[in-house]
């Protein structure tokens, strides 16, 4: 927004006096340093945006009053977000002597001040409420029907236009908000479908029963009807759990997952947790509090985790069934194949951590223990059947430990610690300092071949990896030490698998590369074995991620030629630049290939466009890209195959540039 823009709609000129000086001072602040409030000024924060206002719909849903939501993206993105709950009071706030509603939509934190009693999800990871989607809006609207009536109010940067007024009779009830990101703050302005879908089917699954429509007026779907869909859930995180186990192709051990809820009189914290044992080797807990995906967990996942342990424990053991099986059983092996949710509402939480996703409160952890310890109890006794499921496989965990270790041990014997050798696959480079040198993990034997010739072998070593890599999700621990490939990646990185007591934790002190750098056809299948491996190094080898040595090379998607001239295109963008640049605009005079593989690109196309420090592009793996491809991964998989496609194809949730 310009200053002249901003003169026009001072509050000298638009009848507002000095008491609106301060709620001017506090949108500006927010224009100021809009990261502050949002995260950021990019996709995320402009999402979030939406989020905001959503969550005060959900917030009228929790209180009771809400039982449906309407999201619509309009064609110029604009957003607007429709409920149906009691409306935003619109008479007067004798305390502020201001129109309730204006104070609502223009005073930071303004919000929650009315009534204390009901839980708030919103105001949540960024605590900031729907003033500050005003303050970075270029325009927004407001209707509220209530009392009878229906009221409206326009602001532009948050400045109100006009005083609250009423604009005829209504029967119903509601609040409706418009508004139009300001394109001089965000990077940019457009909406992105399946983020907003893939949060608002989340919201739907946490907060059974309210139904959330979305409408996306950009573009029509294939029956060139308006995109529509409808996210609602009567089952609640029971139904989230299921999808997100079948999604991920894990088949359950019991027949019905297990359902805690529960709320703690003195405090108000409401807990709600769905758990399952499935037939995969890990495990799966997704933690929220108020309606927030708490990525680094917190007291809630500790009381759930130790109130499981017990249980199980004290059960195994009453029943003599671990002493029968004569192996020892650890805290790990109770939640091998185990998938949970766990929800909680906590009236005033304390976050922490580097993402400030983990919850800090102190009080949670007993009450989500007692509430867990009781329901778990009653079904091992009401269960004996599932009951025995369930320890059979934490008996099973705790075999396959044993073996692990072994395998494990094997694999650091063979290490280059112990003077083992490297791998005799590995093309080693000259350079010894780690700083400096690199390492290709190249997608089959051919590629490989081609990036050895195109490499500079004084600083880039490759690898290359043989076909389908292991999936380590589904892998017993000890087939995963016993994996070529994967022992192939220990040993050339120099790199040990860590104690028995943490096998996971590694040790980097002879770590002989500081870019490692993950290369892979630019197609679907190359997409899926870069995330397989980006799975086993994100599951065992995390810290390299923390370390930010984990990269992904951008091949090219095409070559454009005509005669002598050629220039390579990384997106669709810049192939329709290049046949703009190279062919005049006449498409069929210049040739477009598609490449589709590594192995369509000789040894020099390569090194030209994808391992040249001077000229390639690098995407860097932080632990943040990591963690979100993760949950991004199971959460988006909501009803066909075809978004995973289009997901893994794009593969651009991974990470951030870095050229
Ligand atoms: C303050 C007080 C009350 C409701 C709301 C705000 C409210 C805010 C939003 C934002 C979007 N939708 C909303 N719905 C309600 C309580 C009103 C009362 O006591 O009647």
């Amino acid at each position: 927004m310009s200053d002249t823009t901003q003169q026009v709609l001072s509050p000298a000129t638009n009848g507002y006096g000095a008491d609106s000086i301060q709620v001017l001072e506090g949108l500006e602040a927010v224009r100021k340093r809009p990261a502050m409030y949002i995260g950021d000024i990019s996709v995320k924060g402009l999402h979030h945006l939406v989020y905001e206002v959503v969550d005060n719909s959900i917030d009228e849903a929790l209180a009771g009053y809400c039982h449906n939501i309407v999201v619509n993206i309009y064609p110029d993105n604009s957003v607007s977000v429709e409920d149906d709950g009691r409306g935003i009071p619109t008479g007067m706030n004798t305390k502020e002597q201001r129109n309730a509603l204006e104070l609502v939509m223009t005073m930071l934190h303004a919000g929650g001040k009315f009534d204390k009693n009901t839980y708030k999800v919103s105001g949540g990871l960024h605590g900031v409420g729907v003033s500050c989607v005003n303050a970075l809006s270029s325009d927004l609207h407001v209707t509220v029907q209530r009392d009878g009536k229906k009221y409206e109010q326009a602001y532009k940067i948050g400045i109100p236009q006009y005083p609250v007024r009423e604009i005829g009779l209504s029967d119903k009830t509601g609040t409706r908000v418009h508004f139009h990101p300001d394109a001089s703050i965000f990077i940019t302005t457009v909406y992105n479908r399946e983020i907003l879908e893939s949060r608002l089917r989340e919201l739907s699954f946490l907060n059974k029963g309210v139904k959330i429509v979305f409408n996306d007026y950009r573009e029509p779907d294939e029956q060139g009807m308006t995109y529509t869909k409808i996210f609602y859930s009567e089952g609640g995180i029971v139904e989230f759990l299921e999808m997100l186990d079948a999604n991920a192709g894990r088949n359950p051990l019991i027949p019905k997952v297990i359902y805690v809820n529960g709320i703690d009189e003195g405090t108000h914290v409401a807990v709600e947790i769905a758990l399952t044992y499935n037939d995969s080797f890990s495990e799966h807990i997704y933690s929220y509090v108020n309606n927030i995906n708490t990525i680094e967990g917190g007291t809630h996942v500790a009381g759930f985790r130790r109130a499981l342990t017990r249980v199980f424990k004290s059960y195994g053991d009453k029943q003599n069934h671990f002493e029968k099986a004569k192996v020892e059983i650890e805290g790990d092996d109770y939640r091998e194949g185990l998938s949970a949710i766990i929800s909680v509402k906590v009236p005033e939480p304390q976050f922490e951590g580097q993402t400030k996703t983990k919850l800090g409160n102190n009080e949670v952890s007993g009450i989500v223990d007692t509430t867990v310890s009781k329901v778990l109890e009653a079904f091992l006794e009401e269960n004996p059947r599932e009951a025995k499921s369930i320890i059979q496989k934490v008996i099973l965990a705790a075999q396959a430990r044993a073996a692990a270790r072994k395998a494990r041990e094997l694999v650091q014997r063979k290490s280059v610690l112990s003077g083992g050798g490297l791998p005799g696959k590995l093309a080693d480079c000259s350079e010894r300092s780690p700083e400096r040198c690199e390492l290709y993990l190249v997608e089959g034997d051919s590629a490989g071949g081609t990036a050895k010739q195109g490499r500079d072998r004084g600083f880039q070593a490759i690898l290359p990896l043989r076909g389908k890599i292991l999936n380590v999700e589904k892998a017993m621990e000890h087939r995963i030490y016993e994996n070529e490939e994967i022992r192939n990646m220990y040993t050339a990185l120099g790199v040990t698998v860590g104690t028995p007591e943490d096998p996971k934790a590694l040790n980097l002190a002879k770590l002989r590369y500081h870019k490692v750098i993950i290369m892979t056809d630019a197609d679907v299948d190359g997409s899926h074995i870069a995330t397989l491996i980006l799975t086993f190094i994100y599951r065992y080898m995390s810290a390299l991620v923390e370390q930010g040595y984990i990269y992904i090379a951008q091949p090219p998607l095409y070559l454009v030629k005509k005669g002598k001239e050629q220039a390579y295109a990384w997106t669709e963008d810049q192939r329709t630049l290049q046949i703009e640049r190279i062919g005049g605009g006449k498409e069929d005079s210049v040739s477009v290939q598609r490449y589709k593989g590594l192995g369509e690109m000789n040894a020099s196309q390569l090194w030209d466009t994808t391992m040249n420090p001077e000229t390639r592009t690098l995407k860097q793996v932080t632990i943040e890209s990591a963690t979100e491809a993760d949950r991004v991964f199971s959460m988006l998989m909501g009803d066909e195959v075809a978004p995973r496609r289009d997901f893994i194809e794009s593969h651009a949730k991974y990470a951030r540039l870095d050229v």
